[in-house]
């Protein structure tokens, strides 16, 4: 059984969705701290769970005994700005108290998601690589590189396949991402579909790196479906995508959406958060140890939102 935790989410309705696909409904468990998102609702079973309830975790990992698990639940970095001990909290306890139960209940493999937020102000900002000064300046950045070194500690000390991916900024139609700095770039979709414009809250310059979500739950499954003895990273791999400013989307969006039309919102708080970010990422290790490739461009990626929102709408 698959145990998914935080299933609501951006990537988790994608996700129990691919692997239900895969291995069938009833092996997937979807779970999370609210009723099911409606994008997963009636698609298979269901728990309610609380990352920071170790008895109620304990309680899901004995009745489905998970040989494998997702902890997707986190609070993201916006919300983790107004939020801190609470995003410390879950993010650090939940992956805990999960690293603890899949070491008792002997799970194959763990799945945890950081972020190219663990890069901060001093890490160098074009083609980051997968070592190099690291002092991310918000908790959730932090608590992803905390984090990070506890899945390598379970995996030196106790042997745990746990593995994960410092995911990009990720841009999908099928779920609203929850409180993030990158989530301009999903709204816009939707804007330039209902109103025809949109106003970024991050500048027109703003460079980040972002994927695409088929690009993104395929790096999850070929990095968890690859042979353990290539793995050379237990941190957390690099993952690029593309990089690109809010102006250059807007402008792909335009041809597409003639008089589509951008304004930039100014001081809002997440351009400082943005502005601690790498621009651009180098993946290199994923691509030696497990044929990492990228599928989704800009123009693709474009085409693809805005096909298949139009559907949604
Ligand atoms: C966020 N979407 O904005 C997340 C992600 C790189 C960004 O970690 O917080």
């Amino acid at each position: 059984k698959i145990l998914v935790i935080g299933a609501n989410g951006q990537i988790g309705t994608e996700l129990v969705n691919t692997l239900r696909g895969i291995h069938g409904r009833d092996q997937v468990i979807a779970s999370d701290i609210n009723e099911p998102a409606y994008a997963i609702r009636n698609s298979g079973p269901f728990e309610f769970v609380n990352v920071l309830d170790k008895d109620n975790l304990h309680h899901v990992f004995t009745k489905h005994q998970p040989t494998q698990v997702y902890l997707l639940a986190a609070i993201l970095s916006a919300v983790g700005e107004k939020k801190p001990k609470l995003a410390w909290d879950l993010n650090m306890n939940g992956l805990i108290h999960v690293l603890d139960l899949a070491v008792e209940f002997k799970t194959a493999k763990v799945f945890w998601p950081s972020s190219i937020a663990v890069f901060g102000p001093h890490s160098p900002q074009h083609q980051t690589p997968q070592y190099c000064v690291m002092d991310p300046n918000t908790v959730y950045g932090f608590s992803k590189l905390a984090g990070e070194r506890w899945c390598e500690y379970y995996f030196a000390k106790y042997g745990l396949d746990v593995r994960s991916i410092r995911y990009p900024g990720l841009i999908g139609w099928k779920a609203a991402p929850g409180g993030g700095t990158t989530d301009y770039a999903v709204h816009i979709f939707h804007e330039a579909l209902k109103t025809g414009k949109y106003e970024s809250f991050l500048s027109e310059n703003t460079a980040l790196p972002m994927m695409y979500m088929d690009d993104a739950i395929r790096a999850t499954l070929s990095l968890m479906d690859a042979p353990a003895e290539r793995l050379t990273i237990r941190s957390s791999y690099n993952l690029a995508g593309m990089s690109f400013t809010p102006k250059q989307l807007a402008a792909e969006i335009a041809e597409r959406i003639p008089g589509f039309d951008i304004s930039y919102a100014d001081n809002d708080p997440r351009q400082s958060i943005a502005d601690s970010w790498p621009k651009s990422i180098d993946d290199s290790q994923a691509a030696i140890d497990w044929d990492w490739k990228l599928e989704y461009d800009l123009p693709k990626m474009v085409d693809d939102m805005l096909t298949n929102l139009k559907q949604t709408i």
